[in-house]
């Protein structure tokens, strides 16, 4: 027997739209919305909701997603119909506009309120956060990283990750970004470029030309020039294939434990994408559900107000179990729930394996080999902590 309660002294938000998740990127798309259906039946048949305040959110309005990206993109966004997807025999003239319709970013039925939902989950965490009513705010729905000012890229049409960190721009002098998806955060890195009230750091797997989007070495820390204020301010950790959670904790508490003493931000935007776990359909790390999750604990143990976005994550009952630990975490519950996967989890046969932690040869038939070095590791860290002492506040 275990017992949820209301954590003491702090409050937990916890945003989502189900509507959102019966959207389909089409049969064989990696992005499956449906995960968050499963994310959100794990968290309540461990009775999560009990310790935080749940909200079902609205869609954001036009304007909103008009406060990062174009008008033109948007409108394009708001008309395009999935009879306009560019088929390269069927309809040879038509053009990839935006890049909308290609196979990463298809035109779907109902494409713009799927957009405005995931954007209005994280506006609303965000809001919940400036008005000093959650501490912390969790929008799954969320953590869309790759979208850009005019052009859809990566499974990502809106970038809700920088409309909420907007918001957060209102209130608080600097909020630190930090990424743990396996893709690089290029999106959110590029839209702060040019500004030191936000910080970025992003953990991805870095292999120009084999790995998407391509971007993210360690010497990309922003701004060349000394005259703009966001040099410096881009901070990132390209990895190899099968990094294990020993090594993955490590460098990230030494990392953000870094930055977080040189840049003193007053609030933390966490993308928690989930194909960096192992077995992930295009993932190829080897983090397990409690490495994924001590990232988040870390950043919690902070101290500091925090909004926790969804991300990648394609292989869903892995997804599912890595966000309902963190939605735990969230509220102070991991120690106290326990490990098997309780009887009554709706769709509990689609986990395979019956525990919230599986093994890595429970998540992939063969773990990956481990291709990177401790000597690689030390250098990425001398590297970071060379960057920072440029980093004032
Ligand atoms: C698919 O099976 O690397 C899309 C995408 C659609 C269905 C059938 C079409 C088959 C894998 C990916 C053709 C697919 C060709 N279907 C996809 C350079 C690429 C051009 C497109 O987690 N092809 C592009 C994007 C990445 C590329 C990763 C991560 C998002 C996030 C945050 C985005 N794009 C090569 C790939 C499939 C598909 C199977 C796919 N696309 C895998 N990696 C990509 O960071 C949410
Ligand atoms: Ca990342
Ligand atoms: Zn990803």
């Amino acid at each position: 027997e275990y017992n949820i309660v209301r954590p003491k002294g702090y409050t937990v938000s916890f945003h989502a739209q189900p509507e959102m998740e019966k959207h389909h990127f089409g049969q064989t798309h990696p992005m499956k919305p449906w995960r968050l259906t499963l994310t959100k039946s794990l968290v309540t048949s461990y009775g999560m909701p009990f310790a935080m305040d749940n909200y079902l959110t609205r869609e954001a309005t036009y304007e909103e997603l008009n406060s990062f990206h174009s008008r033109d993109y948007l409108e394009y966004l708001v008309m395009a119909a999935p009879e306009d997807q560019p088929r390269d025999i069927e309809n040879p003239d038509k053009e990839v506009k935006f890049n909308l319709g290609g196979s990463d970013c298809p035109l779907f039925h109902g494409l713009y309120n799927y957009c405005s939902m995931s954007a209005g989950t994280s506006l609303d965490a965000a809001r919940k956060i400036c008005n000093k009513q959650s501490d912390i705010a969790i929008a799954w729905g969320g953590g869309l990283h790759h979208a850009k000012k005019t052009e859809a890229s990566g499974f990502c049409y809106i970038n809700d990750i920088v409309l909420a960190i907007l918001q957060l721009l209102r209130i608080h002098a600097r909020v630190l970004y930090v990424d743990i998806d396996v893709h690089h955060g290029d999106g959110v890195e590029e839209a702060f470029f040019s500004t030191d009230r936000v910080m970025t750091v992003s953990f991805h797997k870095y292999q120009p030309d084999y790995f998407f989007p391509g971007t993210g070495g360690l010497d990309d820390n922003g701004p060349k020039s000394e005259h703009n204020p966001g040099a410096h301010h881009a901070i990132n950790v390209p990895l190899n294939d099968g990094i294990t959670d020993e090594q993955y904790e490590a460098l990230f508490k030494n990392i953000v434990g870094a930055v977080n003493e040189r840049y003193r931000p007053s609030a933390i935007a966490l993308q928690c994408g989930a194909d960096s776990l192992a077995g992930d359909r295009l993932g190829r790390f080897n983090l397990r559900v409690q490495g994924h999750g001590a990232c988040v604990r870390y950043c919690k143990s902070l101290g500091l107000p925090m909004i926790l976005f969804g991300g990648g994550g394609y292989t869903p009952r892995n997804v599912a179990r890595a966000w309902a630990y963190e939605t735990s975490i969230a509220i102070g519950a991991d120690t106290r729930i326990p490990e098997t996967i309780p009887e009554h989890t709706p769709w509990r046969e689609h986990f395979v394996h019956d525990t919230l932690f599986p093994t890595l040869e429970q998540s992939m038939s063969e773990p990956r080999h481990n291709r990177n070095s401790e000597k690689r590791l030390r250098e990425i860290v001398a590297h970071v902590h060379e960057q920072l002492r440029f980093v004032s506040h």
